[in-house]
This record gives C-alpha cells, structure tokens and sequence, in this order.
C-alpha cells in the first residue's frame, strides 16, 4: 500500500463526514436536533472546520483540492438539512390539515349579495309591461314646479295640490311628488305612439306604516290613435294576473287627479283574504285593496304638451312599488324596506 499524504487523508476524512453526516441525521425527526447535527459538522468549531485546519500545512498547489472537497461536502449537507425540514414542515402542514378540516363536513354558505326587494319588485314589474311593449323612460328626481304640476293641470294654488304635500326646493323646483312629470317630459321630447314606464323615486311629506317620505313609484303611459278606458282596464288586469300570478279581478273607482279624465283608484282584489266579509287587516274585511291611480290623459296637458287632441288620446297609470311588494310578500311595514337590516332582505 502506497504511503497517503497529508492531503490525501484530508479529503479521505472529509469524504467520510459525508457519510457520518447521513448516518447522524436519519434517525432525527425534529428541527432543533436536525439543526444540532448540522452544527456539529458545519458550525464554527465543527467537524469540517477541524479537519480544514491543516490547509495552511498542505502543499499551496493542493489547498484548492481540499477546499474543494469541503465545499462539495457542505453543499451536501446543507442541501440534506434544507430536504429534511422540508420534509418536516410538509407532514407538520399535511398533520393540521387533516386535524383542521373535516372534507365530509356541509359546506358552510358563502354570503352573497343580491338584489333589494324593491328593485326585484321593480324589474318584475317592468318585465310584465315590457311584455306588452312599454319601453322605460326617466326623469329627473328634483323637478321643475311645471313639470310636476302646471303641466299635469294643476297651476299654482290649485287645491289638489294639498293632495301631495310637497318638498319645495324653492319656490320653481321641487323633489317630484309622483312619477307623472315623467309623462309631460316624455311627451315633449317624442311623438305618438308612446308606451313607456317610468320608475322611481318620489318624494312627500308622509310618514306612517305605510306611508314613506321617500318612495318608489311606476308611471305608465301610453298615448296612439283609438286609445280607450278598455285599453287601460285590460293593461292593469293583464299586469296584476302576471305579477301575483293568480286570477285576480281588478276594479277602477271613479275618483279625481287633475291630469286624467276620466280618473280612477284602481283596486285589485286581495290577495290575503277570502273577500269582503273575512277578517282580514290587509283589506280591512272590503276584498279590495288599493293599488294606484290611472285614468284617460286630460286633453289639458295634451295641450301643455302640444299633442293633438283630435288625432290622440291617451291613458297613464301610478303605483307604488313598496305596495305592490308588500301584498306580494306580506310585508307589514314600510320601513322595512329602507332599514338595510340584512335579516329583512336577506328573505328574498
Ligand atoms: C299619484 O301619485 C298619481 N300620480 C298616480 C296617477 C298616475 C294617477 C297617472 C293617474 C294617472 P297617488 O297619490 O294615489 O297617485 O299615489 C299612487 C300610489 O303611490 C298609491 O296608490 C300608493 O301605492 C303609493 N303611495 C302614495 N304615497 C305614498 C307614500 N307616502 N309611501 C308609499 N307609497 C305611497
């Protein structure tokens, strides 16, 4: 056997560290013994910094050698060190998942937002208009004083003013008591035939379980050659049918708004009760309930609007939206609708 030299027993011994280090490291299963054992080969005082203490006694020309070795052999280690704590924390991850989560559970619901149920009522109801060849029209919520009233026959200090008690901006402009200005600017702007709906919010000086400030109403008009009562009576019994989707009847009480003539209330039959006689808080035991008024457009505001009376006539229709919504779901105060309490809304 030919004599080894100094160099060739360092990188013997450094080479052997490779397999040491497997041997120590195997049986070990937590970080700190893992990083202990990498300590005592590549910490300061370890293993391979000992045995690299001879370097400055080896030939210069075999240093690099060595240092090599050593290197390769850190390298090892350390990539041995970083594979086993990888392994560690994989089964650490894997051990929580299967402690944490229970894959045979129900799914838990994710909340999601929806609709408010005005604005389902509202799409509902422009739906069922649509179906009849309504398209939909808007108009401004603060309104001219003419839009809302003079033009709809009803001139400064006339005494169905009183009927909506209004929110005056100044003295011209008003927040619009009813959708109907929607009827004056639609009519300024297009020419017969007309078939629109107009949503949205109106605004008066109310406020009971019924009655809010600020609500929502659906304007429909309709203005051709040959319109007549029967056409408006068969709109509005076509659109309750659809919308309770029930065979509901409809009933028109003759009654009074400046802007139509013939004018009507228009009452559907309860949708709560069994008719007149049965107690019933909806209807107050009539049968009937109230819905919204419509009527013949009044050859007044054809005139406002430069429509020809002779050529033309016209019928216009107003509900409320909160209404209609709470006869379709029984829902018995208004406020509900505005308190944002997702316990309420949550329901539809
Ligand atoms: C009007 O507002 C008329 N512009 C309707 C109309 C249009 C008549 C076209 C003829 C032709 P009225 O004030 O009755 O009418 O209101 C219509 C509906 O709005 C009522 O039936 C009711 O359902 C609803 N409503 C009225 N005031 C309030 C309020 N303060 N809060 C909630 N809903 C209301």
């Amino acid at each position: 056997m030919s004599d080894l030299s100094a160099t060739d027993v360092t990188i013997a011994e450094l080479d052997a560290f490779e397999v040491e280090f497997s041997r120590v490291i195997a049986p070990l299963s937590d970080e700190q013994a893992i990083r202990g054992a990498q300590a005592q080969f590549l910490g300061k005082k370890g293993k391979v910094a000992e045995a690299m203490k001879v370097l400055g006694k080896l030939p210069p020309a075999d240093r690099p050698k060595v240092g090599a070795v050593a290197n390769r052999i850190k390298a090892t280690i350390e990539s041995e060190v970083a594979r086993r704590l990888g392994e560690l924390a994989q089964a650490a991850a894997e051990a929580d998942l299967a402690r944490v989560v229970d894959v045979t559970l129900p799914a838990r619901p994710v909340p999601a937002g929806r609709l408010h149920i005005l604005s389902q009522v509202r799409l509902e109801m422009i739906e069922i208009f649509a179906e009849l060849g309504f398209v939909v029209a808007d108009g401004p919520q603060i309104e001219t004083d003419w839009h809302n009233f003079e033009a709809l026959a009803l001139p400064k200090d006339h005494p169905a003013r009183d009927m909506q008690d209004t929110f005056y901006v100044s003295e011209d402009i008003v927040l619009r008591t009813h959708t109907s200005p929607v009827q004056v600017r639609t009519m300024l702007t297009q020419a017969p035939p007309i078939r629109i709906v107009a949503p949205g919010f109106v605004y008066r000086r109310d406020d009971d379980l019924t009655h809010s400030p600020m609500f929502t109403q659906i304007e429909g008009l309709a203005v051709d050659e040959g319109l007549s009562f029967a056409d408006l009576k068969g709109v509005l019994l076509h659109f309750v049918k659809r919308f309770f989707k029930r065979d509901l009847g409809i009933r028109l009480r003759p009654s009074y708004f400046p802007f139509v003539e013939p004018g009507a209330e228009v009452d559907m039959q309860c949708v709560f009760c069994a008719g007149p006689g049965s107690a019933c808080r909806v209807c107050k035991s009539t049968g009937w309930v109230e819905i919204g008024g419509a009527g013949m457009v009044d050859p007044d505001v054809f005139q406002h609007v430069k429509i020809d009376t002779e050529r033309y006539t016209g019928f216009a229709f107003g509900m409320g939206i909160e209404r209609m919504a709470m006869l379709r779901h029984d829902i018995n105060d208004i406020k509900f609708y505005y308190e944002g309490d997702v316990r309420f809304l949550e329901q539809f």
